[in-house]
């Protein structure tokens, strides 16, 4: 056995050894990036910018040190795509959701009960269609490198299980900053009130509405349990994050520098997919053993949701997203085979 070990020690230094030595030979500058985030430090998002961080410096030498700036304190997903956009941020991690404002055929991910399960999004996102996507928006100052899992949404809020649609009749209930989402809840009954997520705890405490809608992940590490007596399992959309940064800075780094980056986006792509999965199995005991009635909507009722939200579909194809809502379901028809 002690034969063994000593050339494969060996063997594990020199791997070090040579990746910095060629992280070293590469043409790759030191230089600090920020990279900004909405949720909290110890939530699957901050973990996987910490992961990203920690796989940049050891892919270049130590040369290329993120550093990340959590809890929207660098702004809201708005605020710090307008950041990358004038060249004042480096990095940041946020909703596909509020990109509609910078190119509207995004939400088409926002389209609910599309995507049946993590497998088939993942085909979606990371393949053919979803860098197409990501390839329309360099022309807006931004550049995509990795789609990273927000996860499927379900409701919270202090009125009532949600067992039936009409059981959403009348709360106010706070949406991402996207027409369909807006669409979709007041077609479910709801009073759909956009806003940006840095303000909603605060929203939820003070009673300003009555719910919202995230995946369990987010319910957990947002501490949402504290003022959201009821979760109801709906799963309506499966919502991506994705790591965007600045086209004016990306511009200006060598072709090593961004490959070093890239790489590391998408390790921590697939660091944080297992993360948040892997948290939201445990998510539900979680938040009951925190006090939350947990419901979880039976097929007729989520049945009859997607028949209601028909008309979010359509005013979405309307209004220029027929196109790429066909090669989403093309898309889909193919990651099912
Ligand atoms: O900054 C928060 C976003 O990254 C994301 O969590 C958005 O799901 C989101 C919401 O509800 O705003």
């Amino acid at each position: 056995m002690k034969l063994l070990i000593k050339p494969l020690v060996m063997g594990f230094i020199a791997a070090g050894v040579l990746s910095s030595q060629l992280a070293q030979a590469a043409d790759i500058q030191p230089r600090m990036i920020r990279f900004g985030y909405g949720l909290a430090e110890d939530s699957n998002q901050g973990r996987a910018v910490k992961f990203f961080v920690d796989e940049l410096a050891k892919r270049s030498g130590g040369k290329l040190r993120a550093k990340g700036f959590g809890g929207a304190s660098l702004g809201n997903d708005i605020q710090m795509q307008n950041a990358l956009v004038g060249g004042a941020q480096e990095m940041m991690v946020g909703s596909t959701a509020t990109l509609v404002g910078v190119v509207k055929e995004f939400g088409v991910y926002d389209l609910p009960f599309l995507f049946a399960n993590e497998k088939e999004a993942d085909a979606v996102l990371d393949g053919p269609f979803g860098q197409k996507l990501m390839a329309r928006l360099p022309e807006k100052g931004l550049v995509g490198l990795s789609y990273w899992e927000n996860g499927f949404r379900n409701v919270t809020n202090t009125k009532r299980p949600i067992t039936r649609l009409e059981d959403l009749q009348g709360v106010k209930l706070r949406v991402m900053q996207n027409p369909v989402y807006i669409d979709m809840f007041n077609s479910f009954g709801a009073n759909a009130v956009p806003m940006a997520f840095s303000e909603l705890f605060t929203a939820l405490e003070t009673k300003a509405v009555d719910g919202q809608e995230n995946p369990v992940n987010t319910i957990q590490s947002s501490k949402f349990y504290e003022v959201q007596k009821y979760l109801s399992m709906t799963r309506h959309v499966y919502s991506p994050w994705i790591v965007l940064v600045s086209k004016r800075w990306w511009e200006g780094l060598s072709k090593d520098e961004r490959k070093v980056i890239q790489e590391a986006a998408n390790a921590a792509r697939d660091f944080e997919r297992k993360d948040t999965r892997a948290e939201a199995e445990r998510g539900i005991a979680f938040l009951r053993k925190q006090g939350m009635q947990v419901n979880f909507v039976n097929t007729a009722e989520l049945q009859r949701m997607r028949e209601k939200a028909k008309p979010a579909f359509d005013k979405f194809a309307a209004d220029s997203g027929a196109a790429v809502l066909k090669e989403l379901q093309a898309a889909l028809v193919q990651a099912r085979k």
